[in-house]
């Protein structure tokens, strides 16, 4: 398992957080996401072989809303 951080940009009501969790949630090797507001990040433990973090930005932004890979400040989780 991979932890990725990802900066988010566009959430404007407290719905906003949820929608983008939900997304992340449904989508193929993610095993947990949490998003956070102020700041505006999420967090996402995820499978490295079905995913990667340019897929999860895709996936934010499908859901109508920017995102940034921060730099991985934990580490990979193996
Ligand atoms: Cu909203």
């Amino acid at each position: 398992m991979n932890a990725h951080k990802l900066e988010l940009i566009g959430m404007h009501c407290s719905m906003c957080p949820a929608t983008i969790q939900a997304a992340l949630d449904m989508s193929d090797g993610v095993e947990s996401a949490k998003v956070t507001r102020k700041p505006d990040r999420a967090v996402i433990i995820y499978d490295n072989t079905d995913t990667s973090p340019a897929k999860l930005v895709e996936v934010v932004e499908n859901a109508g809303y920017e995102a940034k890979i921060l730099p991985n400040l934990s580490g990979e989780k193996k």
